[in-house]
């Protein structure tokens, strides 16, 4: 079997074997009841994550910006934004995750700044200074392409009398990285942040940040295959991402995370192949546009379990012995794992755990995203004015002006929005989920907080929380579990997902059935296989497994399993 080689020659190394678990900062945990989270909020809950035994801990921006797209319009790189605190609660976060052994990654959002950031109002004053090129002016609009959030991507400046190009909205207008003054100035930053003591960075959209000087039209209907084709993978890429690692990231012993929007498993080595010294590792967005239509946003469609199987099997494969990559089934920009994937009514308890079993035994390094280690799940919310996000705000006018119901609307929103994920952790069954003393927080709670909360999680046998964290222990104790191979069994099964994790150090069967019904697994279980983790306390037929049921074997003896 070829992948079995992989364990052998796979160079071992820290941020392989970490676990990430991704903080949004707005909504962890507000320290000073102004109904925000902040950085004091985060070190108050410090003990909690290292008790939950994650290793790394990234937080999604917490610079200067006036926060039209929640800190991804960032108008200061080297500022901390005030309403999470100064950089002296900054650097005592460091240096309190560090006392606990945790490392911090900071998010680098580089395709873009805010308009309000001093460069772009030095750039769009004059043709003529310094600041002239640090972003992308055309005197006339060159060709269709459209922002991600809605609406054309190039918008006319009055007092610059030109066009800029911004890939999302219009105040975050792109960044020029053509012009070697503005690559100097990012290397220089993030060198900044690195001298602080920060471990890494996960890198926003950064496929995107080389264009295609030609700027031709966008070459489908299809936005996946637009992002693709012309916005990703632009033709001085990976000489950036090269010299980069040179300048910085290569100096320091730090993770490299890229979000690759628009990569697949064809070009991906591209980007982490160890030899190339580009980044350590990314993350892609396939599975999450598997059950949509066109790749666009706000549709849902049915998928298949083979399909999706897939996608995990070819990037595995993709990745061999000399790529890494990120295992994600949630995040600040998708729906929740548990309402998506999983069953969030009936079985959420049971799938929530089979999904923590997938996302912690897969290969690569698993993220887990705030709140979903205690099965939180998508909100409802009944009209726009409770949404936050600008994507939705956008989405819904755009279909209201064309003619669509709000209702229709809404209910596309709840089952795709980001807001999903925004809502503020649940930390207990008081007022706003114990997230904060203010009269209102910055986004609804979800109402089910009186149920589903850290406090509830911790004083239950059963919880979600106590499987995250027999899991998460699991992982240090086998290193199977991150080097080993994956090799998968009954691929085109439509309910069940099963796979070995194997090496010459051990050796673990995977069962988890996608399901309500009760499914044959056909796999023939050694009598010297140890379970070690289910999500049921009741052991049930051995040839059959229950609804969302998961399992983990561990085989003492080496074994074959019958195909
Ligand atoms: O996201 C890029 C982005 O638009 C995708 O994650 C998108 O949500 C996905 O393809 C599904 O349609 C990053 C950040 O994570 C996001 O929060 C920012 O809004 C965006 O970049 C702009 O910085
Ligand atoms: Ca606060």
């Amino acid at each position: 079997m070829a992948n079995q080689i992989y364990s052998i020659i796979m160079k071992k190394i820290w941020w392989k074997e970490a676990v990430i678990y991704q903080i949004y900062p707005r909504s962890f945990y507000d320290s000073n009841g102004d109904g925000i989270g902040d950085l004091q909020g985060i070190i108050q809950k410090l003990d909690y994550l290292s008790d939950l035994g994650v290793d790394v801990l990234w937080l999604s921006p917490i610079f200067a910006s006036p926060n039209l797209d929640n800190g991804y319009d960032i108008s200061d790189y080297r500022m901390i934004m005030p309403e999470f605190g100064t950089m002296a609660d900054f650097e005592e976060l460091l240096a309190q995750a560090h006392h606990r052994g945790l490392k911090v990654i900071l998010d680098l959002v580089v395709n873009h700044s805010s308009d309000q950031h001093q460069w772009f109002q030095e750039s769009r004053a004059a043709s003529d200074n310094p600041y002239s090129d640090y972003y992308i002016w055309k005197d006339e609009i060159p060709n269709d392409w459209q922002s991600f959030f809605g609406g054309p991507a190039w918008t006319y400046d009055d007092q610059r009398q030109a066009y800029y190009l911004h890939l999302f909205t219009s105040h975050q207008p792109d960044l020029n990285w053509e012009h070697p003054a503005l690559r100097a100035e990012i290397y220089d930053m993030m060198n900044f942040w690195y001298d602080k003591g920060i471990d890494g960075f996960r890198m926003d959209v950064i496929p995107l940040i080389s264009k295609d000087q030609s700027y031709p039209d966008a070459v489908s209907d299809n936005f996946d295959q637009v992002i693709f084709h012309n916005y990703a993978n632009g033709p001085r890429l990976h000489e950036y991402l090269q010299e980069m690692h040179q300048q910085s990231s290569g100096r320091y012993d730090v993770m490299t995370v890229g979000e690759c929007i628009g990569v697949t498993d064809q070009n991906c080595m591209m980007y982490v192949d160890e030899r190339r010294k580009e980044l350590n590792m990314l993350y892609h967005f396939e599975h999450m546009s598997l059950d949509t239509e066109n790749g666009e946003k706000y549709s849902r469609t049915s998928y298949h379990l083979s399909d999706f199987k897939r996608i995990f099997q070819k990037w595995d494969e993709a990745l061999g012995a000399q790529g890494w990559y990120n295992v994600f089934l949630d995040n600040h920009d998708f729906p929740r794992m548990v309402s998506r994937f999983g069953d969030g009514g009936a079985y959420r308890l049971q799938s929530a755990k089979l999904l923590a079993t997938m996302l912690l035994t897969l290969r690569g390094t698993p993220c887990i995203y705030q709140g979903s280690e205690i099965g939180m799940t998508n909100v409802s919310l009944s009209q726009i004015e409770e949404a936050d996000d600008i994507w939705a705000h956008n989405y819904y006018h755009e279909q209201l002006a064309k003619g669509d119901a709000p209702a229709g609307i809404m209910a596309r929103i709840n089952a795709c929005g980001r807001d999903n994920a925004r809502t503020p952790v649940q930390w207990s069954a008081e007022h706003h989920a114990g997230f904060t003393t203010a009269s209102a927080p910055w986004l609804k709670v979800n109402p089910n907080y009186t149920e589903i909360n850290v406090a509830q999680a911790e004083a239950d046998e059963q919880s979600i929380l106590l499987f995250y964290k027999r899991l998460l222990a699991l992982r240090k104790a086998y290193p199977t579990l991150i080097y080993g191979a994956f090799t998968q069994r009954m691929p085109e099964h439509e309910s069940l997902f099963i796979y070995e994790r194997h090496d010459d150090a051990g050796h673990f069967l995977v069962l988890l059935n996608f399901s309500a019904d009760e499914v044959e697994h056909v796999q023939d279980i050694s009598v010297e296989a140890e379970l070690i983790m289910h999500n049921y306390d009741s052991p049930g037929a051995a040839s059959f497994l229950r609804a969302w049921e998961a399992r983990v074997y561990n085989y003492s003896v080496k074994f074959e399993i019958k195909q």
